[in-house]
């Protein structure tokens, strides 16, 4: 039996779980209610009343994250002791330390690694500094096109995409991520390369979507007659491939304590954020991160952990309440690419079917994590939300003001108020339901969804915003006892991948050494070569 299903919690919350709270209950849905479930800090306030629990489960949730001895795994990421490691098995053995590229403010974690990590970040981010500075005073470059993919693209793309409003005039941004040539095409094509900056960024240096897109790009400045090493700086691992002087204008640097996608507040996402906003306000979105780390860590109550209280709802939902999926829902069209970002970092992190000891678990990890900004979604798949066969638990986010403060009172309201009024709407139609004789306008109701509230969408909010989600699925991780930093599920894909990239080097006469006869990859290839 796996650790989690040891605990004596984890036994009364099953019983728990047979009947949970109802919603559609206007006695039990009322104002008390609302006002009672929910928990804040200084920034955030997550409220809960819309979710299927009452006193009996969060008690029982508190004592599961007890059991699990949360807040001192939690200690011991954020001080590096090695936590990514399956035991008695071949796994990357490391330390978790994005925490570390962060902690430049109050309060700095004392453990000799953390101190060293953050040494090391702060390094970098001097380089940083100075190279944006540099680049603000002789406007060499104008255009960035960031090469990488996966956790070395979502979170910088959802971050930039998120702090818009602020950019630097003038400044524009380009993610080249994807194989398809289109890509890197429709990019250099759209701008002037003369002016513009590469930031190839991969960890390991050897990702083959970066790698050729890197030659692409080098190509289309090539082709414009400019030399390519004037434009091409790179993020990586010290020792890559890619960490060659010879190639790159400048090197930065990461570590293999920072995980891809938890990687947004390393050079990952500090040469994007900074070359748009300007280094200090990056330097905000470390301090809001920051912000959110101590909170974390440092409030040991659980009822007033957000994060936390967060991560337990959802394994409320998920393991106990059998929910398959999670649709994240911003009011915001700032985090219009929040939600992919979010599904990477949990999905790649708690999509997991074995434990610490390598034991298959017993229980439902990680679920489907989707999603797209309100008020547009109500207008696309909320009908399946409210009538279809599949429960599906929300996290709503949303803001006090908006982040122009351009607005417009049109029939008696602003544009944001309404942009609110519709997202608590929602939470309140999926939780009480509807009930009419009439089948097809009856809303069954017992959908459970939370809020998450801020004041307003700046660095400093949108940092802490990250890392309230790097930490609950953190802490998710550390209650179900699974590898929250590992992704050997993403390695068999690529192995298949290189062979059928033999396959196609073959047929131009390029045949590599470690070519395999891959039959069923054969059947497919010439599937292609019949299409007229
Ligand atoms: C993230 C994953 C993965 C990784 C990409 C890019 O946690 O490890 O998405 O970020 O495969 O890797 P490189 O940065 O090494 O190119």
């Amino acid at each position: 039996m796996t650790i989690f299903n040891q605990y004596a919690s984890v036994n009364e919350l099953r019983k728990l779980a047979q009947k949970p709270f109802d919603l559609t209950n206007p006695q039990s849905f009322n104002p008390d209610r609302v006002n009672q479930f929910f928990v804040d800090n200084e920034h955030f306030r997550l409220l809960f009343a819309t979710e299927q629990v009452d006193d009996n489960v969060l008690d029982h949730l508190i004592k599961l994250s007890e059991e699990a001895n949360v807040f001192d795994k939690m200690q011991a990421m954020q001080s590096g002791e090695v936590l990514n490691f399956i035991e008695g098995f071949e796994s990357e053995n490391r330390s978790v330390l994005h925490t570390a590229m962060r902690d430049f403010f109050e309060d700095q974690n004392q453990s000799e690694k953390a101190k060293a990590a953050t040494k090391e970040a702060l390094v970098e981010n001097q380089k940083l500094e100075a190279f944006i500075k540099d680049n603000e005073e002789h406007e060499k470059f104008i255009h960035l096109v960031v090469v990488g993919i996966g956790g070395s693209e979502l979170g910088a793309k959802a971050l930039t995409v998120a702090m818009q409003h602020l950019n630097k005039p003038n400044r524009t941004l380009h993610f080249v991520s994807n194989v398809d040539p289109d890509n890197a095409a429709s990019v250099a094509q759209s701008i002037d390369l003369s002016k513009t900056l590469v930031a190839s960024i991969s960890k390991s240096g050897g990702t083959l979507e970066t790698l050729t897109n890197e030659a692409l790009m080098r190509h289309h400045f090539e082709k414009k007659g400019l030399d390519p090493k004037g434009h091409f700086i790179v993020v990586t691992g010290k020792g890559s491939p890619l960490d060659d002087p010879e190639r790159y204008l400048e090197r930065f640097y990461m570590w293999d304590f920072i995980g891809g996608r938890y990687s947004v507040t390393s050079m990952v996402g500090g040469i994007p954020l900074a070359f748009c906003l300007g280094y200090d306000q990056y330097k905000e979105i470390l301090r809001g991160a920051n912000y959110m780390d101590k909170h974390a860590l440092n409030t040991r109550d659980p009822k007033k952990n957000l994060p936390l209280m967060s991560a337990l709802l959802g394994i409320w939902n998920r393991t106990f309440l059998n929910h398959h999926t999670v649709a994240i829902i911003p009011y915001s069209q700032a985090l219009g690419r929040f939600a992919a970002h979010l599904q990477q970092l949990d999905m790649e992190s708690n999509g997991k079917r074995i434990d610490k000891k390598g034991n298959a678990v017993d229980f439902d990890t990680g679920p489907i994590i989707w999603g797209e900004p309100g008020t547009n979604a109500q207008h696309s798949f909320f009908q399946m939300l409210h009538q279809g066969t599949t429960p599906v638990p929300i996290e709503f986010i949303s803001f006090k003001e908006s982040q122009y403060g351009d607005d417009l009172e049109v029939q008696g309201t602003l544009s944001h108020e309404k942009l609110l009024s519709n997202m608590f709407a929602q939470s309140m139609a999926l939780a009480n339901g509807h009930k009419n004789d009439n089948p097809n306008k009856n809303f069954p109701g017992n959908r459970p969804s939370r809020v998450l509230l801020g004041k307003k969408l700046d660095p400093f909010t949108l940092g802490a915003l990250l890392a309230y989600y790097e930490h609950k699925v953190a802490f998710q991780g550390f209650i179900w006892n699974i590898n929250s930093f590992d992704q050997e599920g993403v390695q068999l894909g690529k192995v298949l991948a290189n062979q059928m990239i033999d396959l196609f080097a073959k047929k131009r006469g390029k045949e590599s050494k470690d070519y395999k006869d891959v039959p069923v990859g054969d059947a497919y290839l010439k599937h292609l070569e019949s299409l007229k």
